[in-house]
């Protein structure tokens, strides 16, 4: 669906948290739902991106892999035109990442039946991701980036993953101190759920996301998986996003095979502690993981395979 309506304007105490309970489903504005646990594909249309930089620039092929995660399962699919690799992610200019994104979207909104999240800080971004048929906005600095952001969600009612992190995208790895970690990112994103809300976005579209990786080593990263619950006890969907990342790499091992098990091992875990959407470049492996990790969980009665 286009959407040309929406203009950009110019210009704890853990214990004592109280216990939300989270929606099993997320309705987005055009009435689609999206039931949890949820597998998010992640199409990166960058020449730079850690995992599958430079496999989809070609906007054929990013759509084309886009549809076959679709096929394999993925309940929604992550479209990102700017890498926030690590080692050196170097800042783009807006007009690069609109020229990544805006033909592979163009296409994808007539042919993807699932929805469309649209990975970016910059509202200029976001509002064509979203005149494509955009259903979410996924921003990595939870809104604070680009001050227009807040206001576009909201006009646009569409749902917004808000992810912790510290620093840009170049140094983020010098901002991981912190002398509690589970306790700083829970109530930095609760806080900012509440700015968003302010804003105007509508409360049950507003998605948590820890941000593994993003000024966190691996050691922030597993408190911070151990501790979902805490995350997840504020009432909002929580996504995770450990697939392929270097702490993974750095316990499970670098290699293919370790990477994807690693990824699936976290994945489990995760969608056991509550998570209601893991983030995933392979999403075919992501959907029977979510699927067998739900149901042992009780979470889902939905069997993905039939036996
Ligand atoms: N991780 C990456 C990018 N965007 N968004 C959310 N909400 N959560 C994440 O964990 C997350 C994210 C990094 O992964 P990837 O997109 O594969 O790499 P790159 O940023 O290099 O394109």
């Amino acid at each position: 669906m286009r959407r040309s309506w929406i203009k950009t304007k110019s210009s704890c105490d853990r214990g004592s948290r109280r216990r939300a309970s989270q929606s099993p489903h997320l309705k987005l504005y055009d009435g689609r739902v999206i039931k949890f646990p949820a597998v998010m594909g992640v199409l990166n249309v960058t020449p730079d991106s850690f995992s599958d930089g430079g496999r989809y620039l070609e906007a054929d092929r990013a759509v084309e892999h886009a549809l076959a995660m679709e096929a394999a399962g993925a309940d929604l699919i992550d479209v990102g035109g700017e890498s926030s690799r690590p080692a050196g992610a170097s800042e783009i200019p807006v007009e690069i990442e609109l020229a990544r994104v805006r033909p592979v979207l163009a296409r994808l909104g007539k042919r993807l039946r699932v929805p469309i999240s649209i990975d970016t800080r910059r509202a200029e971004v976001a509002r064509v991701a979203l005149e494509s048929g955009a259903a979410i906005i996924n921003d990595i600095t939870a809104l604070e980036h680009d001050c227009e952001m807040a206001a576009l969600a909201a006009r646009a009612k569409c749902a917004v993953v808000l992810m912790h992190m510290r620093g840009g995208l170049a140094n983020h790895i010098e901002f991981a101190r912190y002398r509690d970690v589970v306790r700083e990112v829970v109530e930095y994103l609760e806080a900012r759920a509440r700015f968003a809300a302010g804003a105007g976005v509508v409360r049950s579209r507003i998605i948590l996301d820890p941000g593994l990786g993003f000024a966190k080593t691996a050691q922030h990263n597993l408190k911070l998986l151990a501790a979902l619950p805490d995350l997840c006890a504020l009432g909002y969907p929580v996504l995770v996003g450990a697939s392929r990342k270097s702490f993974v790499a750095r316990i499970a091992g670098a290699g293919e095979r370790e990477l994807e098990f690693g990824t699936a091992a976290a994945n489990a875990l995760a969608v056991a502690a509550g998570a209601s959407i893991v983030r995933v470049h392979d999403a075919g492996a992501a959907v029977a993981v979510v699927a067998m990790a739900a149901a042992m969980a009780g979470r889902d009665q939905r069997f993905r395979r039939n036996a």
